[in-house]
């Protein structure tokens, strides 16, 4: 695997843990670590040992653990892009962004602080969020004479509805773990003790299943979410015909028929 400067990657029993790691700045996304990002992600995906990685942000300079998962783009970095430099910043982030939503692996972002501007544009990106119970999600940049520019209009829109995204994104007000649930912003909130706990207990789990099958339902969703109704249950149907194709399959329907436990191996 590839040294990062502002990345830690540690892996065990199929998950993937992945750390943004930039302590003097709240573990904000500079173009750096946007490419760090791109290559493990790249070299993650290519893993067959790694079945669900988990995203979260490293401590800060105090080295408290649960002050920031990701403040944001690097506010330092952009303060005199022109209008091509922006694009080609937000084009950078789209690369890993996107592979975070799509690659084969199930993606959760474990949010153990702020998650702001960027911060909860990546966890978006991300298949599933568990919040800390002191985490707070907002997206400020209206604040700062900018928009979001991470997916973050796209991709709130599409998690909590357009009025709830309109109103963080014109307000700027961050919403706490608990709202943010609520909201259905987050799948689960946890006391900051048992956030890498809960986040390995649910990527266990999910590796307990017919990993490729996971990987195929994981493509089914993404895919079908913003075609129509017709064309979306169509795509389906193609994809359960690819899944029905696996020895997971077969093994997994004769197990449950002999009523004995499926080793499910196809990924
Ligand atoms: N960028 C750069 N540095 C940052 C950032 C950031 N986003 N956030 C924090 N830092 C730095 C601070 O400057 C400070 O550095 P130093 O110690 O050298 O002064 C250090 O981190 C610690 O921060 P604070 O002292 O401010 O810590 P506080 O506990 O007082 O406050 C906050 C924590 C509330 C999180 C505060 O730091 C803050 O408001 N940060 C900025 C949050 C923000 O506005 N984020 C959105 C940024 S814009 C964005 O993400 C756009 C994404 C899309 C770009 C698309 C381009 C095409």
């Amino acid at each position: 695997m590839g040294e990062f400067k502002n990345l830690k990657l540690d892996v065990e029993d199929e998950i993937a843990v992945l750390t943004i790691s930039r302590p003097a700045a709240l573990n904000a996304l500079n173009s750096e670590t946007l490419d760090e990002l791109n290559v493990a992600l790249t070299e993650i995906e290519a893993r067959d040992d790694v079945k669900v990685l988990i995203l979260t942000g490293g401590p800060d300079k105090k080295g408290n653990e649960f002050k920031s998962f990701v403040a944001g783009a690097d506010i330092a970095e952009m303060v005199n892009f022109s209008a091509a430099e922006a694009r080609a910043f937000g084009m950078r982030a789209s690369v890993p962004f996107f592979k975070l939503m799509n690659m084969r692996q199930v993606t959760i972002a474990a949010v153990n602080g702020f998650a702001l501007g960027g911060g909860c544009e990546i966890s978006m990106a991300c298949d599933i969020r568990i919040a800390s119970e002191n985490a707070s999600f907002g997206q400020p940049e209206t604040g700062l004479g900018i928009i979001p520019g991470f997916g973050g209009t796209q991709r709130l829109a599409r998690l909590v509805g357009m009025g709830r995204a309109k109103e963080m994104i014109f307000t700027c007000d961050s919403v706490d773990a608990q709202e943010a649930y609520r909201i259905g912003l987050v799948n689960k909130v946890v006391a900051k003790e048992e956030l890498m706990d809960t986040a390995k207990a649910m990527a266990k789990k999910i590796c307990s299943k017919g990993s490729y099958a996971v990987s195929v339902a994981k493509a089914a969703i993404n895919n079908g979410y913003d075609m129509d109704i017709k064309n979306a249950v169509e795509m389906e149907a193609n994809l359960f015909g690819v899944a029905c194709s696996t020895h997971d399959k077969t093994e997994g329907m004769t197990a449950f028929l002999e009523r004995r436990a499926a080793d499910l191996t196809d990924f």
